[in-house]
């Protein structure tokens, strides 16, 4: 009996409960509980942690899932590992599915770094304006450059003040347009911006926005994962579930 347990929380895993919801396939749609309304998915959802490796061992077992689909961010390396280690404890076999790294092109100016603290060394000393869009988990790593301002895209109104001196926030949840990113970045005279390699098109908008207005990239590279079944596309997902998931063994 197939029953897939689909780890969402970006455009990919939307996508793909699309499709599942359209052939009926059955399906639970999760969500980390990390923004007050979520998108609604067309799919039954859950929302909130598993409670580590062994709650989702336990979330597993109980709920008769047949196949695990990590579709989470590229950044949520946590949940993915959690997902490789829960999935070979039980056996349910599990594919990821991750949208490839962004490159540089023609009239770029990125600077690649290697985590999210790297990023905050890899501004300027001298004041800047900063568009820092890269969520809200990590600005406590920019503490220790004070002398920028800060332009943040978060998608809730923040909680409780900001860790920056110099900070500002627009709320709103993507995707973007590039008109749109393009007229905040000149609207706020931002000389540079920081980003994750997310990938996709959800967040990609800026990238086309600073390459039209020659401004410098702190690009961050992926968290490195362990080695997994991975796929690019709902429709290789979907022949994964259909013919290669019944014989799949953990791993690539
Ligand atoms: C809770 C679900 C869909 C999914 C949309 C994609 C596209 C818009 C672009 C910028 C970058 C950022 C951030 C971003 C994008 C999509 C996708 C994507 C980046 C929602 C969502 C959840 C989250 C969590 C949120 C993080 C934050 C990251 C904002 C929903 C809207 C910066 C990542 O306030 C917080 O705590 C936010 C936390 C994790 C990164 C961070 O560390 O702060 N996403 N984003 C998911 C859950 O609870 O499980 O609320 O509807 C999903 C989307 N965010 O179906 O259309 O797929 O990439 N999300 C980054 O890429 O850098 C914004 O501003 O340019
Ligand atoms: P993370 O750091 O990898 O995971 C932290 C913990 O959050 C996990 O151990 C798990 O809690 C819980 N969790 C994460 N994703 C979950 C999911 N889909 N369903 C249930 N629980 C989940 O995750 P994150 O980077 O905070 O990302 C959280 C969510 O936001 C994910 O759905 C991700 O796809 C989405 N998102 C993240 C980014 C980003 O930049 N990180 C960007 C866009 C969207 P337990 O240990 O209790 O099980």
């Amino acid at each position: 009996m197939t029953r897939i347990l689909l780890l969402g929380g970006t455009s990919e895993a939307s996508a793909l409960a699309r499709a599942l919801a359209e052939r009926g396939t059955p399906a639970l749609f999760s969500y980390a509980g990390r923004t007050e309304s979520p998108v609604p998915q067309p799919l039954p959802m859950r929302v909130g942690g598993f409670g580590g490796v062994a709650g989702l061992i336990e979330t597993l077992r109980a709920g008769g899932f047949s196949h695990v689909i990590d579709a989470t961010h590229p950044f949520a390396a946590q949940m993915s590992r959690h997902a490789i280690a829960a999935c070979a404890a039980t056996g349910v076999p599990l594919c990821a599915f991750e949208r490839p790294e962004w490159v540089p092109g023609a009239g770029d100016r990125w600077s690649r770094v290697t985590g999210i603290a790297a990023a905050a060394a890899a501004l300027p000393e001298a004041p800047a304006r900063v568009f820092l869009a890269i969520g809200k988990q990590h600005l406590a790593e920019f503490a220790g450059a004070p002398q920028h301002h800060y332009l943040l895209r978060l998608v809730d109104p923040p909680a409780e003040a900001l860790p920056l001196p110099d900070a500002e926030a627009v709320i709103a949840r993507g995707p973007f347009t590039v008109e749109g990113d393009t007229a905040l970045l000149r609207d706020h005279a931002i000389t540079h911006v920081v980003a994750k390699n997310a990938g996709g098109s959800g967040a990609a908008a800026k990238l086309a926005a600073a390459r039209a207005l020659g401004l410098p990239v702190v690009m961050i590279d992926r968290p490195a994962l362990p080695p997994r079944l991975l796929r690019g596309s709902v429709e290789a997902v979907l022949d994964w579930l259909d013919h290669g998931a019944s014989g799949a063994k953990r791993g690539v």
